[in-house]
């Protein structure tokens, strides 16, 4: 059995929290033995490194600086928690990946996204999803679900012009990569959206 990953991405308030259960049962009831983890963040030290990205702090946090914590963490995650998962034949489940990355950093904050993809093959060494599912919605959805829920990190704070660059990165790599990507219309209403899911897991599982 050879371990598979998959990753689910999209804006704040799409619904990656509220249906990475769901999928994990999806590939639970088909057999599969799965690691449910998330970025940044997924092993001890990794979830340190976040708590220094999210948290809003006295001293600003450089773009270039978050990036390379970001990819600290990604290097941490990677080799103590997600390269041994598959090794062992194990199916990982990740909330956000680089995709997220070249959608914030490089989308949102602006940074080349050549430094993103340096910084890529350095880290990860070939290593790259296996499916990536995108949550998309537009963004004024994303963040009225957001205001509705309550609380804000310094990603939520950002203005919506910054949200509407990361998913114009996010929509344009899915385009570029159909094999990896499928893009799942999250405005709709929950039950829609879970039915949509069913089926991208069913037919990838049907390529076994
Ligand atoms: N980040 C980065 O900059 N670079 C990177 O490389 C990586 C990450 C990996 C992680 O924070 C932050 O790190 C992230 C980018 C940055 N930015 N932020 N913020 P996080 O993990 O805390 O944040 P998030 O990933 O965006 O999660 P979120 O804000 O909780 O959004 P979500 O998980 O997609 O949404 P949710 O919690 O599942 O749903 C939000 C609300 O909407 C909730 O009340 C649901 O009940 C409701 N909901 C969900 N689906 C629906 C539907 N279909 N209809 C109606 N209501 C719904």
């Amino acid at each position: 059995m050879i371990g598979r990953l998959i990753t689910l991405e999209g804006l704040e308030g799409v619904g990656k929290s509220t249906n990475m259960d769901f999928i994990q049962r999806k590939l639970q009831d088909a057999g599969i033995d799965v690691d449910v983890t998330r970025e940044p963040g997924g092993t001890p030290l990794a979830e340190k490194i976040r708590d220094l990205v999210l948290d809003t702090a006295d001293e600003p946090l450089p773009d270039l600086c978050e990036l390379l914590l970001i990819f600290a963490a990604r290097s941490a995650h990677l080799e103590n928690r997600i390269r041994p998962a598959l090794d062992h034949g194990r199916w990982v489940l990740c909330d956000r990946f680089t995709d997220a990355t070249y959608a914030y950093q490089g989308g949102g904050r602006g940074l080349p996204l050549e430094i993103i993809a340096s910084l890529e093959d350095l880290i990860q060494s070939g290593l790259r999803p296996d499916l990536t599912i995108l949550l998309d919605t537009p963004v004024e959805i994303g963040l009225q679900r957001i205001r509705e829920r309550g609380g804000t990190d310094r990603f939520e704070s950002q203005r919506l012009e910054f949200f509407q660059r990361a998913r114009e990165v996010y929509l344009s790599r899915a385009q570029q990569e159909p094999e990896r990507y499928v893009v799942v219309d999250a405005s709709r209403p929950l039950a829609q959206v879970q039915d949509d899911l069913a089926k991208v897991i069913e037919l990838y599982l049907s390529n076994f």
